[in-house]
């Protein structure tokens, strides 16, 4: 069951959804922020550039990725894990801008969610239209108490949200630009992913990004 909490008390702030006791998902929390988080994305892409991974099991993803922060996060032959290079350049990922760290603490205090600590690794996703991101969990951090924090930006998407298991129902939860995501504890280890995104009614927007923030080591 999904309930909504419309901040009675103060009609400015955006609606905030409890998926589940530790999922919590703020509408709009990132407007105000979104074209200088776009131009930050420009900024960190011009040093680490999108690009398609190859999985463990040797197909390139249709999501396109790149990383900021301590720890990035890469996949080869040997699988995924966190680096603190980017093995396309080996050089450090780019340090993660102060705007993003201070959206993502606002964001806990304003969901409620406890946090053993900000995040270090941040992945970026970019959707083209047509690009999906397949039923996964996420795993590899070392530290699950902090919750995951994920801003859309761009084209909308309809992300899927399942239960413990893989074959678990899922339920789709409409994401739009400007939207935040924070999912920790008990709802840590969820299936999750993205439907094909679709094409933009106007031409206004070419892609999807999506930033995760992770607490990883
Ligand atoms: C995980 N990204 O980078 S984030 C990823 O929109 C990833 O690009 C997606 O999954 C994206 O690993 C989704 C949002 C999300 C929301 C709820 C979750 C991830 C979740 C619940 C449990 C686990
Ligand atoms: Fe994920």
């Amino acid at each position: 069951m999904m309930t909504a909490d419309l901040f009675a008390d103060d009609p400015s702030q955006p609606a905030q959804l409890r998926l589940s006791s530790e999922a919590v998902l703020l509408k709009g929390f990132a407007l105000p922020d979104a074209d200088a988080l776009l131009n930050d994305i420009a900024t960190i892409t011009q040093r680490a550039p999108f690009r398609h991974m190859i999985t463990p099991g040797g197909k390139a993803m249709s999501v396109a990725t790149t990383s900021c922060g301590e720890l990035g996060w890469v996949s080869d032959s040997r699988g995924y894990r966190y680096s603190s290079t980017d093995p396309q350049s080996d050089l450090p990922w780019p340090a993660m801008p102060a705007r993003w760290l201070d959206l993502a603490e606002r964001a806990v205090r304003v969901s409620g969610l406890s946090s053993s600590g900000a995040p270090d690794a941040c992945l970026i996703n970019r959707y083209a239209p047509g690009a999906r991101l397949s039923l996964h969990q996420d795993r590899d951090e070392r530290d699950f108490g902090a919750p995951i924090i994920s801003i859309s930006l761009g084209l909308p998407a309809v992300f899927l949200w399942g239960g413990d298991k893989r074959s678990d129902h899922t339920q789709t939860i409409p994401l739009a630009h400007g939207d935040v995501l924070l999912w920790g504890g008990v709802d840590r280890l969820r299936f999750h992913g993205v439907r094909p995104v679709a094409q933009g009614a106007l031409s206004e927007r070419e892609f999807r990004f999506n930033i995760t923030m992770r607490k990883a080591a």
